[in-house]
């Protein structure tokens, strides 16, 4: 992409209303806009980052054998009577009624929805296991929706059902969960740190909250330090392999890890005292198991080989896609801006031409982004007429991993300069190795 025939409506001043790094940086670098009180348009920077996230959600979960599929937004009330949560659900639901009187509401979650699709088609055991999920828009109508993306009242959700015989085989679906989402994370340059939790309205008393250790993050969180010495890496995962994930859970759950909706205090100062931490942490994920919760009240369920009907056990399993941008960015920044993990970065290069219109600068510059194109990377060219200086603090503030900065002088010698946005570090390099560097690192990734 071109900056000139971009649209990227980068912003000088610091909007007052952000009180966030990472809803600052948001705004100034043009990736959303508030439409109103916690619902934003996706400006094309921010929206090619959050289809990044969540495209790595969809591998992910594919790899772990779970189905995408796509339900609406609205939804009718009536199933949500079914469950009992239509009142339950209190103020946070958004109540709609159509032209026909008929009551409906914009959908916080979907268990009661997949149910009835389940109970719909499926009878049988022999259709499970079973795993579906979308990635889809929810409305919760948040008291205090702020901080930008991170609280909003519309925001983006990957949401995942599991339907299983037994109650063991919806626990080993939860570990799947937990592996996939630890990969998931992982992709995106994050720690999240499974912690045991709170079920609230979703149910269950077998939950755990996947947390990003942040200042500024809405939860209370209490661990054992060696929880942030465990990576998952590249370890091959066969996901049929019950006790293989169960020895990831167990890997990642079995230091104290939980949010202040259930800490210990006495079983947190067994922890000798040198690994005892308090923090703040923000929610990027919660997996549940409810067992029977919503099958039995609404009628799901299957005929197992004993001839007998009964009620499938369920879970639910979601990832706040949406909330993970301001997540990773309030991991990933410096004074200067956003410094995007090269698994989610918008763009994979940036070039910046230190003298547009110079002819020699302007071919090195149009080389490059043929070379990188042609490799198959998204460099973003800022082929402004605009001082250096302003240049580079776009750059900056939009965090792009590498950076390629050509000018006449370095031409002279045959070199061009590639930046670590990172590590600030540079090197000289003939254009082609500026270019083998980019493509070599993203084919490592
Ligand atoms: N049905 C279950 C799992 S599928 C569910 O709704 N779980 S949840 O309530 O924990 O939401 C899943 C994730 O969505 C949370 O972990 C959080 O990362 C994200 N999320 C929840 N509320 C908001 C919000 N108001 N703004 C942005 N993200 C949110």
């Amino acid at each position: 992409m071109r900056l000139t025939r971009y649209f990227l409506p980068v912003l000088k001043e610091t909007p007052a209303e952000a009180q966030i790094v990472s809803h600052r940086y948001m705004l100034r670098a043009g990736m959303i806009k508030q439409a109103s009180a916690g619902i934003y348009s996706w400006l094309p920077l921010g929206f090619k980052v959050l289809r990044k996230i969540e495209n790595i959600v969809h591998e992910e979960q594919q790899r772990a054998g779970h189905i995408p599929m796509l339900m609406p937004t609205l939804q009718t009330a009536d199933l949500w009577r079914e469950s009992g949560r239509y009142d339950d659900y209190g103020e946070e639901m958004l109540r709609i009624t159509d032209r026909h009187g008929h009551d409906m509401l914009y959908g916080p979650t979907n268990e009661e929805l997949i149910t009835d699709i389940f109970r719909s088609y499926v009878g049988s055991y022999k259709a499970l296991p079973l795993t579906l999920y979308h990635i889809q828009w929810k409305f919760r109508d948040e008291r205090r929706p702020r901080f930008g993306v991170m609280r909003g009242r519309e925001f983006l959700m990957k949401d995942g059902y599991n339907f299983d015989l037994t109650k063991e085989a919806a626990l080993h679906a939860y570990n799947r969960h937990l592996v996939s989402y630890l990969r998931s994370y992982e992709r995106m340059g994050l720690q999240a740190i499974p912690m045991r939790a709170d079920g609230g309205p979703i149910g269950g008393d077998y939950t755990h909250e996947f947390l990003v250790l942040a200042e500024t993050g809405e939860s209370e969180v209490f661990y054992d330090s060696e929880v942030t010495d465990l990576t998952f890496g590249d370890r091959q995962i066969d996901y049929d392999d019950v006790a293989q994930c169960q020895g990831v859970l167990e890997e990642f759950t079995s230091r104290y890890a939980r949010t202040d909706e259930t800490h210990d205090e006495a079983l947190f100062n067994e922890i000798p005292e040198d690994r005892r931490r308090t923090a703040r942490g923000i929610e990027v994920g919660q997996i549940f198991y409810f067992g029977t919760k919503y099958s039995e009240v609404m009628d799901a369920t299957v005929i197992n080989d004993k001839q007998e009907q009964v009620p499938v056990h369920m879970g639910s399993h979601g990832i706040g896609v949406s909330r993970l941008l301001g997540a990773i960015i309030e991991a990933s920044h410096d004074d200067k801006g956003i410094i995007w993990p090269e698994g989610v970065t918008p763009f994979h290069c940036g070039i910046i031409n230190l003298r547009q219109g110079d002819e020699a600068a302007d071919a090195a510059c149009e080389g490059l982004y043929t070379a990188l194109t042609n490799a198959g990377l998204e460099p973003l060219y800022d082929d402004r007429d605009e001082r250096a200086g302003g240049k580079f603090a776009t750059m900056d503030l939009i965090g792009l991993p590498w950076r390629i900065t050509v000018g006449p002088r370095g031409l002279k010698n045959g070199v061009v300069e590639l930046t670590c946005r990172k590590t600030g570090e540079s090197v000289e390099l003939s254009p082609e190795d500026a270019v083998a560097r980019v493509v070599g690192i993203y084919s490592a990734l």
